[in-house]
């Protein structure tokens, strides 16, 4: 039987995911939000960021397939089918490109290029003082397929490495803090932090005054998670004060970032415009065709979201 498929998004273009599907899915019937057809022909969604109740009133839906790893804006619209499996992008590709941002971020302001930069634009020779790899911490808030990549990584490079997760992780190198009773150690104990979770109601804001405060002075921050994590005021403030030395951010509440933003003019801001890592079509493609094929068989799906933890 061949699989009728919609794409439903107002920000990717259909045509490289048809053409990736088609040259693993026989027969495949691609259609394209809104020119649905029949809805009751549809088996299996595939959505990044459609518009609001898109995927309603799907009688015979099978699967919500989600074009990247967070699926936060999916859940938001109420309106979305709740017995139907919501699975999310987990691939390589996705991951190493994350893991190369936050090793840039990491590395960046650690060889203090962001203080070599500013000296540069005021015609300063200024050699910042020889960082020492063992003693910078690194703590990743969220351990799972991208904050493990990533602490591996740092850890390959010879940085202490700390995350924090919902529960206690065994990762080579890498101390582990779980849950609210170890959020607060984990900070404290935290020169570069990262954050990798997934955004929920329990995250949201998680990146406030109290966190912050927790942090030791002259602390970085990298956000390549979603821009609800931040509390933006929280930390310009924790940044004026100079309680915080710099920060990279990738995502923002609003995006694109609005260029009034206090964000953009920052001195010690770097902002990036959500790419710390994109879904690769060739390679998600494969994942995408196994749990279209999966779906239709009434098989078992790999990386369904948990609706009730939100990730
Ligand atoms: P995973 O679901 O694999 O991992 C999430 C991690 O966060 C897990 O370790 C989980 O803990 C932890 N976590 C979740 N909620 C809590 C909580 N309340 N308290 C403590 N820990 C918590 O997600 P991924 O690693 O695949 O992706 C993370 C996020 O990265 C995505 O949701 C997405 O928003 C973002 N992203 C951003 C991109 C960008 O370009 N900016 C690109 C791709 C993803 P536990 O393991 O115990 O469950
Ligand atoms: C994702 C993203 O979640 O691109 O995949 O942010």
């Amino acid at each position: 039987m061949a699989p009728v498929v919609l794409f439903a998004s107002t920000e990717q273009k259909p045509e490289p995911w048809r053409a990736a599907l088609n040259a693993r899915i026989d027969g495949l019937d691609f259609r394209v939000w809104p020119d649905i057809g029949d809805p009751a022909e549809i088996d299996v969604a595939l959505a990044w960021k459609p518009a609001p109740g898109a995927l309603a009133n799907l009688p015979n839906l099978k699967a919500i397939l989600s074009l990247g790893a967070g699926v936060d804006s999916l859940l938001a619209d109420p309106t979305l089918p709740r017995d139907v499996p919501l699975v999310r992008v987990v691939d390589d590709r996705l991951t190493a490109g994350m893991t190369e941002y936050v090793v840039h971020g990491v590395l960046h302001f650690h060889r203090r290029f962001d203080r070599m930069a500013e000296a540069q634009r005021g015609s300063r020779w200024a050699p910042p003082a020889r960082p020492v790899t063992a003693k910078r911490r690194v703590g990743i808030l969220g351990l799972g397929e991208l904050g493990r990549d990533a602490a591996r990584a740092l850890v390959a490079l010879g940085f202490p490495v700390r995350g924090w997760s919902r529960s206690a992780k065994t990762v080579a190198g890498v101390e582990s803090f779980a849950g609210a009773d170890g959020l607060g150690p984990f900070l404290a104990g935290t020169d570069i932090l990262v954050c990798l979770l997934p955004l929920t109601p329990e995250t949201e804001g998680i990146v406030n005054a109290g966190a912050l405060a927790r942090l030791p002075d002259g602390a970085y921050v990298i956000n390549a998670a979603r821009g609800g994590h931040v509390v933006d005021a929280d930390l310009l403030a924790a940044l004026d004060s100079g309680h915080l030395a710099g920060a990279m951010l990738d995502a923002f509440r609003t995006e694109p970032l609005p260029p009034d933003h206090p964000f953009w003019r920052h001195p010690r801001i770097i902002v990036t415009p959500h790419i710390a890592s994109l879904t690769a079509v060739e390679s998600a493609a494969r994942a995408l065709a196994d749990s279209i094929h999966a779906a239709l068989k009434g098989e078992a799906l790999a990386n369904v979201i948990e609706r009730a933890r939100g990730y």
